[in-house]
């Protein structure tokens, strides 16, 4: 089987410079780069000439085959990675969840669900209670599985939620791992005496979830979680940020040097939450997730802070229901279950939204939508970059042509689409992963089980004895400069 691509005459971006160029691969990895390449027949060669040549998209937030809400999300790790590379997403970051208070189980189970894989992963994992064992199973996850950041929800009480106090624990276990630690950012208590407000108060639709959560509970526990990671002295990751409130909370602590790293979400930047007041049920729903998407100004709000830094990478949360499962709730808005889709619209929104504007450069495309994740995860340059010896995960996006999304030509199992009839300029037309062409003239070549497992090393390995603190803003703005430690 051909093994060896070469990538002709396209205009190869990084983080922070392009030039015109050819790429090539062989077995997987970027071999050479370079103006003029010449090969023999047996090299498989596509013509880039007036396209970018660029990193895949990695997604640092999703939810795959997911149990969430009495119900489990319709894509898993074959169908959401299959759209993600339709999309121009050539790896993703999913959270591993407990099981039975179990980190070891859980993460046994998600190994499994990823088994059908036919893009690289990696994974988060969610701390959901605290004890000794949790506190032992997070040495191991990090230490032997490849687990360098621990999520906590500081909403959904009575299910996923934890309180300061575990807070607290959880970010100084994180610091003296060298991992990562990171909030879904909710006064979890507020959120639900609102749930219980707006259903005596008779408004039991979608427009009562917006109305159950507003911004204020999402900047108040922005703010606490930013200050909590200052007494502990640990980085701190907040994912999804959805709000101005929440922003502007991050925008004063990076000033102040704190080291706080923000995440809007594909549907934060491109929506608004006009739609949850949307007369028919059915599509007010799609629109439910946590936190709630917000009135228009957040969007163009969200934006302008990643253009000017304050936030640094886009996730999307895809985290797919269908209509009949969005139809739970059709009485009770508390029992929609939340989550929307956004792994395959994701690089082409952004690509609209602040490429096609004028926002951001194409380098900072690259930057917010691949580059930056990788450094924060500890992964690059063998992702988010294309320099000889990275992984060949390399897509060619062609900016005279255009994309339309819609729930009928999507790849995902969703019966709908938040996006649907969204058009734009800028359409991916090959996506490559791991060095084989798996998006080509509009068709998908996928094949379960080609995906491969990627390990994240914890902070310390690359930094020997430096603070977290240090070794994660180090990282964050270079390549690795030494590797102290074996990583694996
Ligand atoms: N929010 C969602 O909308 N879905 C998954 C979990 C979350 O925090
Ligand atoms: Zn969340
Ligand atoms: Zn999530
Ligand atoms: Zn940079």
């Amino acid at each position: 089987p051909s093994s060896k691509l070469l990538i002709k005459g396209g205009t190869v971006v990084n983080a922070h410079h392009q030039q015109v160029a050819d790429v090539y691969v062989e077995d997987g990895i970027i071999v050479a780069i370079s103006p003029t390449i010449t090969v023999g027949d047996e090299v498989t060669v596509i013509d880039a000439t007036g396209k970018f040549v660029m990193p895949g998209g990695i997604d640092p937030h999703t939810h795959l085959e997911f149990e969430f809400m009495d119900t489990t999300t319709l894509d898993d790790f074959f169908s959401g990675q299959a759209a993600a590379l339709a999309g121009g997403t050539t790896m993703h970051i999913d959270f591993v969840i407990p099981l039975k208070g179990s980190l070891t189980a859980g993460f046994e189970a998600y190994e499994k669900k990823a088994n059908k894989s036919c893009m690289d992963y990696g994974f988060h994992m969610a701390i959901t209670k605290w004890d000794e064992t949790v506190s032992r199973e997070m040495e191991l996850m990090v230490n032997e599985k490849g687990i360098n950041s621990f999520k906590f929800f500081m909403a959904y009480k009575g299910a996923l939620m934890i309180n300061d106090e575990l807070l607290l624990e959880g970010f100084k276990k994180c610091k003296s791992l060298g991992a990562l630690a990171m909030v879904h950012a909710e006064n979890g208590d507020a959120v639900y005496e609102g749930q219980k407000k707006m259903i005596e108060l008779g408004i039991t639709g979608p427009e009562g979830h917006a109305l159950s959560r507003p911004a204020v509970l999402e900047g108040e526990a922005t703010a606490r979680a930013i200050r909590l990671a200052d007494f502990v002295d640990t980085p701190l990751y907040v994912v999804h940020v959805m709000s101005i409130d929440a922003m502007e909370e991050i925008a004063k602590a990076r000033k102040s040097g704190q080291r706080v790293i923000g995440e809007p979400i594909a549907s934060g930047l491109a929506l608004d939450e006009s739609w949850l007041w949307h007369p028919d049920f059915e599509t007010a729903a799609k629109y439910v997730m946590s936190p709630p998407i917000r009135k228009r100004g957040h969007d163009k709000a969200l934006q302008a802070a990643l253009s000017t830094g304050v936030l640094q990478l886009i996730g999307t949360d895809h985290c797919a229901f269908n209509s009949t499962q969005k139809a739970f709730g059709i009485d009770d808005f508390r029992k929609i279950p939340n989550g929307v889709n956004g792994i395959e619209e994701r690089m082409h929104l952004v690509w609209d939204i602040m490429v096609e504007s004028g926002q951001i450069s194409v380098t900072d495309y690259v930057r917010l939508t691949s580059t930056e994740c990788a450094r924060i995860f500890n992964i690059y340059p063998r992702k988010g970059a294309i320099l000889q010896g990275s992984d060949a995960d390399i897509i060619i996006l062609n900016p005279n042509s255009s994309f339309e999304i819609t729930a009928k030509s999507h790849h995902s199992r969703l019966d709908t689409n938040v996006f649907e009839g969204r058009k734009g300029k800028g359409k991916i037309e090959v996506t490559i992963e791991g060095g084989r062409v798996v998006w080509e003239n509009n068709e998908l070549k996928v094949a379960p089980g080609t995906g491969r497992y990627i390990k994240m090393p914890p902070f310390s390995y690359l930094f020997d004895g430096m603070d977290i603190k240090d070794a994660f803003y180090l990282n964050s703005l270079q390549a690795p400069v030494k590797r102290a430690k074996s990583s694996t």
